[in-house]
């Protein structure tokens, strides 16, 4: 903060120029910069698999990855697949969802796309301020003869209102899918995510805190539907020239198994950097007007991955959009997720011109949400500094303001 210090301490306001170049940061911190285990003990299982000449198609590193997954859910099946959009999109045909099926406008577009790509119709409901889950008290409302599911998200690892959702399916006789792609490592009230709803689905892609490379899983105690998902996802092959279901390949690779495994060796460490991190952020901002951070429930385990905070332009003095552009010119790539709302993306806006009118918070909270970095490529000094630059951002917002327009 040396510079940002001296221009404070004359009476300066660092202008549009002073904003760029990453004067503040060397390097670029990214949203979402993978974390990265032992070296050593992927390289030496990367030795072995080519060792043993086995790269893919149910090969001992991703039984392995399976079985740990499993152990780590609590959950008595574990599927891996190639990644977490193909595990949705297997996980809803298995399911038999048809017709149209409700799930959050806020989330990443492959919550609908998987059931769009099937022709099924994404039906978008609101979600609840506090946690950004799925409003269960708007579902009802959105139900038609047509619905037959319901997918759930754990949004940044937050728990959904599960016994409502639950109740909800049951009334209906719907499928109830848990997209909970980040929210591995989380409990809900004390039971690990993996055990609800007919599957739950991870996604253990690059971004995500224990990543595959490429990567995601469903995770089901359901016997039947296990045993489904596994012909499925490897083209319906029942043994070795009999093909039983219509199936398709979403099979993961001895590789990503590889990464998948050195990662979870270091799980607790990546959850602890990412604790660490939430609260050196949660301490820091506190005192900033109109930023305020979305919380865990310090009742449960939490996986603490992503940093979300919310912007009040009225009372930041600056709106999401302009902080962001700030930060972005200063290295920090803070970014807008799930803006704009998957129902304002194509296909879905043209599709459904008048989803948005339901979806009151999803609007509100689209235009005022960013996630910080974290992960162990940051650490609580550059925390800190991060945060001090948003504290000097709004103190200073009126004159940067005017410098923005
Ligand atoms: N459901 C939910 C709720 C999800 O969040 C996701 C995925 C899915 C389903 C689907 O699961 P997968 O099929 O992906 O397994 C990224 C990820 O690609 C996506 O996996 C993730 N959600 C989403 C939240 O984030 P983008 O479009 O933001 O990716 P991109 O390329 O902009 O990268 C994100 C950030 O990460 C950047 O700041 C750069 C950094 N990065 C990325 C990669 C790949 C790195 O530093 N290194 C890297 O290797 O979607």
């Amino acid at each position: 903060m040396n510079e940002l210090n001296e221009l404070k301490q004359k009476g300066k306001v660092p202008d549009l120029a002073y904003f760029g170049g990453g004067k503040e940061f060397g390097k670029v911190l990214h949203v979402g910069k993978p974390n990265i285990g032992s070296r050593e003990t992927f390289m030496k299982m990367m030795n072995d698999l080519l060792d043993r000449g086995w790269l893919t198609n149910n090969g001992p590193y991703v039984r392995e990855f399976e079985a740990r997954i499993a152990r780590q859910a609590n959950a008595k099946h574990c599927i891996a697949m190639c990644n977490g959009t193909i595990a949705l999109e297997i996980a809803v045909r298995a399911l038999g969802m048809r017709g149209e099926v409700i799930v959050p406008s806020f989330t990443f577009v492959a919550t609908a796309h998987c059931l769009q790509w099937q022709e099924i119709t994404p039906v978008f409901c609101d979600i609840e301020p506090t946690t950004h889950t799925i409003d269960p008290e708007q579902i009802e409302r959105l139900i038609t003869p047509r619905t037959t599911g319901i997918i759930a998200v754990h949004l940044w690892g937050n728990s959904c209102n599960i016994a409502a959702l639950e109740k909800i399916a049951k009334r209906y006789n719907l499928k109830l899918l848990f997209d909970a792609s980040h929210a591995l490592g989380v409990s809900h009230k004390g039971v690990r995510i993996g055990n609800f709803g007919d599957a739950e689905v991870f996604s253990f892609h690059a971004t995500k805190f224990v990543n595959c490379f490429e990567g995601g899983a469903i995770v089901t105690n359901n016997d039947n539907m296990a045993e489904k998902i596994r012909l499925m996802k490897n083209f319906g092959f029942d043994g070795l020239d009999n093909v039983t279901y219509l199936g398709t390949n979403g099979k993961m690779s001895e590789p990503s198994a590889a990464m998948g495994l050195t990662s979870l060796d270091n799980m607790q460490d990546f959850i602890a950097s990412n604790e660490s991190n939430y609260r050196a952020y949660s301490r820091n901002l506190l005192s900033v007007p109109g930023c305020s951070m979305l919380r865990y429930d310090e009742l449960e385990e939490n996986n603490f991955q992503y940093i979300v905070v919310e912007i009040n332009e009225a009372a930041f003095g600056l709106s999401r959009d302009q902080l962001v552009q700030l930060l972005h010119a200063e290295n920090i790539r803070a970014r807008r997720y799930f803006y704009p709302g998957v129902h304002n993306m194509e296909p879905y806006r043209s599709n459904s011109p008048s989803a948005g009118l339901v979806l009151s918070v999803t609007k509100r909270v689209t235009s005022e949400v960013m996630s910080l970095p974290t992960g162990t490529a940051v650490d609580t000094g550059i925390v800190q500094r991060i945060c001090d630059l948003i504290s000097f951002i709004s103190a200073n917002s009126s004159e940067i303001r005017q410098k923005l327009q």
